[in-house]
């Protein structure tokens, strides 16, 4: 199967899932601009959506949003850790997790990358995002993980909080999720995904 990925972009959640749980895969970079991919096609016609994260499997299917690809990755491994098993309430408390990602900080970083926003303006989703992190911050203060061990939701929000220095954030200024960071960042896997991301030759 192929991921195609953009560095430093959502797409490395799914990227990091993958390499914890040894599936093989191939990544294929996109340029999120030009929308052109490294395998020499118009991403759009991959996915119509634009955006990186999108899996390509072996049969020609396509799926993307990477709440939906972590899940699939997970559920292709029987009994492994990253995520609860399907059906059951663990699950649905994984599902609430990567929905809030996704919608609260994920959603939350996507006006502050756009230069058309004025500060002030700018300033309201930076207020917003502040209270979402508060929350995270209280979650994590007596755990090493969002759930009872490393999964998926980890690596999404370490994925997205990755971003925050680009608004000058510091997540240091929300200890407990500044030590998220750092322990999620010393995982072979993210290590090992960051580097491959940025072997890549730009397309
Ligand atoms: N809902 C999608 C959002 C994906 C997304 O925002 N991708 C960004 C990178 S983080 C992107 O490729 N943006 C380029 C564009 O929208 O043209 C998901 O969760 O996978």
């Amino acid at each position: 199967m192929k991921l195609y990925f953009a560095p430093m972009t959502c797409s490395l959640s799914p990227h990091i899932v993958l390499r914890e749980l040894g599936l093989p895969f191939e990544l294929v970079r996109v340029n999120n601009q030009s929308k052109r991919t490294a395998d020499g096609r118009d991403f759009r016609e991959i996915n119509p959506k634009g955006y990186v994260a999108a899996l390509v499997l072996d049969n020609g299917e396509v799926l993307t949003e990477g709440p939906a690809i972590v899940q699939y990755f997970a559920d292709r491994v029987p009994g492994n850790s990253l995520a609860p098993a399907n059906g059951t309430w663990e699950r649905s408390r994984l599902q609430e997790l990567l929905n809030f990602i996704t919608s609260e900080i994920h959603g939350g970083c996507t006006p502050l990358l756009n230069a058309d926003i004025p500060e002030p303006t700018k300033d309201i989703f930076r207020q917003k995002l502040f209270k979402r992190l508060d929350y995270l911050n209280k979650q994590l203060i007596d755990k090493d993980y969002l759930l009872n061990a490393f999964g998926v939701a980890d690596a999404y929000l370490f994925t997205v909080l990755k971003w925050l220095p680009f608004f000058n954030i510091d997540v240091n200024d929300w200890k407990a999720l500044g030590t998220f960071m750092a322990r999620i960042e010393a995982r072979p896997s993210v290590q090992a995904a960051i580097a491959a991301e940025e072997a890549t030759q730009p397309v």
